[in-house]
């Protein structure tokens, strides 16, 4: 494809801030875009997060190299930006530009080939060998942490729902299951409204961090669910740990005192089957430890992990994961979001194709689980803007 033009313009997101949208026109003339998402509680290796003025600068700088080039595959594309900027976090061009420009042009490949996207990723980075199942959706139904002003110190908790066809009918019970557990909540609490977190979860304040589990478990139960649902927590622990302690439900724990609270969560909780960034990013051994003590567990990095292939490769290889939640834009560019997958399928690290806190309307993730045959799909509450992921769902896998 020939780039004729690239072009960065200031959008917002599902929280009301700031982002991008990247177009790239080829050509012939055509137009293909992107929007970035944005996180609120980032690991500390991701990728750069330019702020708009600086950002359309960073589109200029791309423009002015890439235009009037003809680009055969997304990897040759990605390579040109990697010249550009070959610093580890994309310090000079920003992830958020790179993954816009990135995107749009395999965008625009797939336009020109009249295929859809995930056939053009699958084709240049995954084998088409592996059966296709469908993904398990991971739906966060409870906000915490950085993603509410509630006082749970827990991120997310989320049901993990195994997908049947069809599809449509696997969708309606999460959406059915997030209204169910509205009322419940507001009888339990006698509340008339509920309030509601970054990723639309509810948001109330509870008990203390096991409590919502508690419901969770009871709901799926009553509803008899179990044959489908499980549950998973992000606990996004970094967010709680400061001067070398976790700070959980008032106390200042240790890497032990946090395992044992995951332990009595794990033997309290049946259906508790993920736990997401159990430990702050630096607490390897944290993680090591839970592993070891639940391989029959999905034990996730994500702030660990931040999509690179070698930190993937390295973590998986040392059984501190056996699963990682997989962003784009924490790296910055397709072909890097597709070696890191390809790193996890290589050392048997399921994957999560997730959204950010902070979402707009692109449904490039679910191509990306699709092409990638991933294991599962993180997406926040299957209401307001986050459902037209669900619905993209349900169109490429039906
Ligand atoms: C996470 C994400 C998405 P954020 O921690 O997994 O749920 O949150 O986008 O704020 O990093
Ligand atoms: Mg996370």
């Amino acid at each position: 494809m020939r780039v004729a033009d690239v072009a960065v313009r200031e959008t917002f997101d599902s929280r009301g801030e700031s982002t991008i949208e990247v177009s790239i026109q080829d050509g012939n003339g055509a137009i293909s875009s992107a929007q970035i998402p944005s996180g609120k509680s980032r690991g500390g290796k991701e990728a750069v997060v330019l702020p708009y003025a600086r950002a359309r600068i960073a589109g200029k700088v791309i423009r002015h190299a890439v235009s009037g080039k003809r680009y055969a595959s997304i990897r040759e594309f990605d390579r040109a930006l990697l010249r550009l900027d070959s610093t580890p976090r994309k310090q000079k061009l920003g992830g958020n530009v790179m993954l816009g420009v990135s995107v749009a042009f395999a965008r625009g490949l797939a336009a020109a080939a009249n295929k859809e996207i995930w056939r053009i990723l699958e084709q240049e980075f995954f084998s088409k060998k592996a059966r296709v199942a469908l993904p398990v959706v991971f739906s966060n139904v409870i906000n915490g942490g950085a993603h509410a002003s509630n006082n749970l110190d827990i991120q997310e908790y989320l049901v993990l729902v195994r997908m049947r066809k069809p599809l449509a009918a696997s969708v309606k019970t999460i959406i059915r299951f997030y209204e169910a557990l509205g009322g419940t909540l507001k009888r339990k609490y006698r509340m008339t409204q509920l309030p509601v977190g970054d990723e639309d979860g509810y948001s109330l304040d509870f008990k203390n961090n096991f409590e919502p589990l508690d419901i969770l478990s009871a709901l799926i139960r009553r509803l008899h669910l179990q044959k489908d649902f499980s549950l998973g927590l992000d606990a996004a622990a970094s967010n709680f740990y400061r001067s070398s302690r976790y700070r959980f439900e008032r106390a200042r724990l240790t890497t032990d005192g946090l395992l044992n609270v995951y332990r009595k969560y794990f033997r309290d909780a049946k259906l508790l089957f993920s736990l997401e960034d159990p430990f702050e990013e630096e607490d390897h051994a944290g993680f090591l430890k839970v592993s070891a003590a639940f391989p029959e567990k999905l034990i996730v990095g994500d702030d660990l992990t931040v999509t690179d292939h070698e930190r993937i490769a390295h973590y998986a290889q040392g059984c501190v994961i056996n699963s990682v939640i997989i962003k784009p834009n924490q790296v910055g560019t397709v072909s890097g979001t597709c070696q890191a997958i390809r790193a996890a399928q290589t050392h048997k690290v399921a994957c999560i194709i997730s959204h950010r806190s902070g979402e707009t309307g692109d449904n490039f993730i679910i191509h990306l689980a699709r092409a990638s045959r991933a294991y599962g799909v993180k997406i926040g509450a299957p209401v307001n803007e986050r459902v037209p992921k669900f619905d993209e769902l349900i169109r490429i896998y039906e």
